[in-house]
């Protein structure tokens, strides 16, 4: 998916003042263990806060604050505070400090366990769960936030804007931290681009003139949750001939023509991390040569900017990479968008520092649109930044013209038969632990 050229935060949901308020005083309802983090997750997370506590000044405080719950939405915790607990339930608050983290959970309300089910309770059983030092009522938290209030220290929170009066935006804190990815985050992005890869695999065997976009969409999707995914990161971009154009095009109930060209841009989202790869296919299964000519154009400007990831480069500097490529090819005001976005527990994930470091990962994704020839080419890898270069985590997802050809001749549902196992990447990571 393709960033504009403004820094995204990710969403944050509100915490709304009513529900801290009318928060009921009733006994925990029991949860079983299934729900709750593996070791490696609870202990990453414990890390991840450490790093976060020293990283602030003396007597400081963080808010962090969860997602709320809509019924009418599927449920996404904030990622700030699923990077730091691990805890995907609703109404959750987390307040960190050099000494401590306490999370703050809403009372059992039995009339929404009748429709949703139970949820986590305050209590040492919780907050030993979720290596905290403590899990209070969530109607406690007021007292507390006004008790680090008297000590005079700073008080962070992760938002939305207005947060408590003076309190300063945590999301820089948080940012910087999340910017570098742990063992443990690669691991889960690896699984996502291979969730990924599945799916394009099979969605490029299925695209012929009469598929419509939402089937390749179906398609995708259905093969991400095959291979082990969750869902996806964002909506899936599927856009066939004068659709190209457009850059977030959700996929629509327009068949494919012969002529089009294809774009799939998707991410499979495993255990909250999302990968992010378009592939630009022919509908015929061929490349006409104009297409090809296009497509070739941002191959190459696409290799360029992957040839700049290395410590100590800038997004920038990939950008202009791949853009001269462009430009020297007189295209260059066709290529409207930037070349690269941080990636991770959001598509557009957050980062504060400019120069690529290792461990952080970030999309290279050069794109050109020729509307009145109703032909638009993206072509998006996730790439790791490593001490030496870079990994292409999606080298994997063929993305030559003669590889897209091969796999596009065998048509049908190759893999995609009930009960037959998907094949296996030569880079397939260990499956995931089954938790949720
Ligand atoms: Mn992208």
């Amino acid at each position: 998916m393709a960033l504009r050229q403004v820094r995204c935060y990710p969403a944050v949901m509100r915490l709304p003042v009513a529900f801290v308020s009318l928060a009921l005083l009733l006994a925990g309802a029991s949860r079983t263990w299934a729900h709750l983090p593996p070791g490696e997750l609870r202990e990453a997370c414990a890390r991840r806060r450490a790093a976060l506590a020293s990283s602030l000044p003396e007597g400081a405080a963080v808010l962090v604050r969860g997602a709320a719950w809509d019924e009418r939405l599927p449920f996404r915790q904030t990622s700030d505070l699923h990077y730091l607990t691990g805890l995907d339930e609703p109404d959750v608050a987390l307040v960190l400090t050099h000494e401590r983290s306490t999370l703050f959970l809403p009372a059992a309300d039995p009339v929404r366990g009748l429709w949703d089910g139970p949820r986590l309770a305050a209590g040492p059983a919780t907050a030993e769960a979720f290596g905290l030092e403590e899990a209070l009522p969530l109607d406690r938290l007021v007292e507390a936030l006004a008790g680090l209030r008297r000590t005079g220290g700073t008080l962070y929170d992760s938002g939305p804007e207005p947060g408590p009066a003076g309190a300063r935006p945590a999301g820089p804190l948080i940012a910087a931290l999340r910017q570098v990815k742990d063992p443990l985050e690669l691991a889960r992005l690896r699984r996502a681009v291979e969730a990924t890869r599945l799916g394009l695999v099979e969605a490029m065997r299925l695209a012929a003139p009469g598929v419509r976009e939402d089937e390749l969409a179906a398609l995708l999707e259905y093969c991400f949750r095959r291979g082990g995914a969750q869902g996806t990161g964002f909506p899936s971009i599927v856009a066939s001939g004068p659709n190209s154009c457009v850059l977030h095009h959700r996929a629509s109930e327009r068949p494919l023509e012969g002529g089009d060209l294809v774009i799939l841009d998707v991410g499979a989202e495993v255990d909250r991390y999302t990968a992010d790869v378009t592939r630009t296919i022919p509908a015929s299964g061929r490349f006409g040569e104009r297409q090809r000519e296009v497509y070739e154009l941002v191959l190459a400007a696409q290799a360029a900017g992957i040839a700049a990831v290395r410590p100590g480069a800038t997004l920038a500097e990939v950008h202009r990479a791949a853009l001269r490529v462009i430009e020297e090819a007189g295209q260059a005001g066709r290529f409207p968008h930037g070349t690269s976005h941080w990636l991770g527990l959001d598509v557009h994930d957050v980062g504060t520092e400019a120069r690529l470091a290792p461990g952080m990962v970030l999309t290279v994704e050069p794109g050109v649109y020729l509307r009145e020839e109703a032909l638009g080419v993206r072509i998006e890898d996730d790439v790791l930044v490593t001490s030496t270069g870079s990994e292409v985590l999606s080298r994997a997802i063929p993305r030559a013209v003669e590889a897209i050809e091969a796999l596009m001749a065998e048509r049908g549902l190759g893999e995609f038969r009930p009960g037959k196992p998907l094949d296996a990447s030569p880079a397939a990571p260990a499956p995931p632990r089954p938790w949720r």
